[in-house]
């Protein structure tokens, strides 16, 4: 680990002269933890100190409750294999996992991870976060939506723009955290902060350093996906990744 890190310190440096007019990168990495290569991460959140994943394809989608510093697994199972999983939230003593195509949202009581409901929606089933009173969901498009807990029915919806107006879309792997909505968008190992009254972009993040780190230590890592706040820190990996990096984001408020 201490090579990693020694080795983390000067591709940072590097990154940060080779970025020129940006001399200040868009994070700092805090810590790193291991994270199970076998996990296409897709949902990814803490609760206290646990950390909760939920994993994605087709006979292989799994509801994981663990320590992330150590990867001892609480709780674990698997999802019906005609179920590709996707994003996870805790609201209330539930765990909510969406799935891809299904149109189908499972609840399970968070201690037990036993499945107790499902919802029924319409549409693609990708990000999940929630605001402390409604569950709210991506779809891969540029909209977001607020969900009722209780039913799952829809009560609000925003754009994701830009202040140029241009609408953001492949909007994947939810966080609320300080007031705002933090997204992964599909395909770009970046994060976006956007205002959930407005749908506002308000920051990004390019993280795509992370995912060649991640790529030089397990070559099958595949793109950034998950985004988890606990205790001030951002803890985000990819799917495939063999880490979790605990990472400050620059504030980019003016
Ligand atoms: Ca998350």
């Amino acid at each position: 680990m201490k090579h990693l890190i020694l080795l983390l310190s000067v591709f940072m440096a590097i990154s940060a002269c080779s970025k020129g007019t940006t001399p200040e990168a868009d994070y700092e990495i805090i810590n790193i933890y291991p994270h199970n290569t076998t996990y296409f991460t897709q949902g990814f959140e803490f609760r206290g100190d646990t950390l909760v994943e939920g994993t994605g394809h087709y006979e292989n989608s799994k509801l994981l409750k663990y320590d992330h510093t150590n990867s001892q697994i609480y709780a674990e199972i698997n999802l019906s294999s005609a179920f590709f999983g996707e994003g996870v939230t805790i609201l209330n003593g539930k765990v909510y996992q969406l799935t891809w195509t299904s149109g189908i949202c499972l609840v399970y009581d968070y201690e037990t991870l036993t499945q107790e409901n499902t919802f029924s929606y319409t549409g693609e089933g990708w990000g999940l976060c929630n605001d402390g009173t409604d569950l709210i969901n991506s779809d891969g498009s540029s909209t977001i939506y607020f969900r009722s807990a209780a039913d799952f029915s829809i009560k609000r919806t925003v754009t994701v723009s830009t202040s140029s107006g241009i609408n953001v879309d492949e909007i994947n792997e939810l966080e609320y955290a300080n007031g705002l909505i933090w997204a992964n968008i599909w395909g770009e190992n970046s994060i976006i902060s956007i205002d959930p009254t407005t749908g506002n972009v308000e920051g990004r993040y390019d993280l795509s350093d992370l995912r060649e780190l991640a790529i030089n230590e397990y070559s099958g890592s595949n793109v950034l996906n998950g985004i988890a706040y606990k205790d001030s820190s951002f803890f985000v990996t990819g799917k495939y990744w063999p880490n979790i990096f605990e990472i400050k984001l620059n504030d980019q408020r003016p």
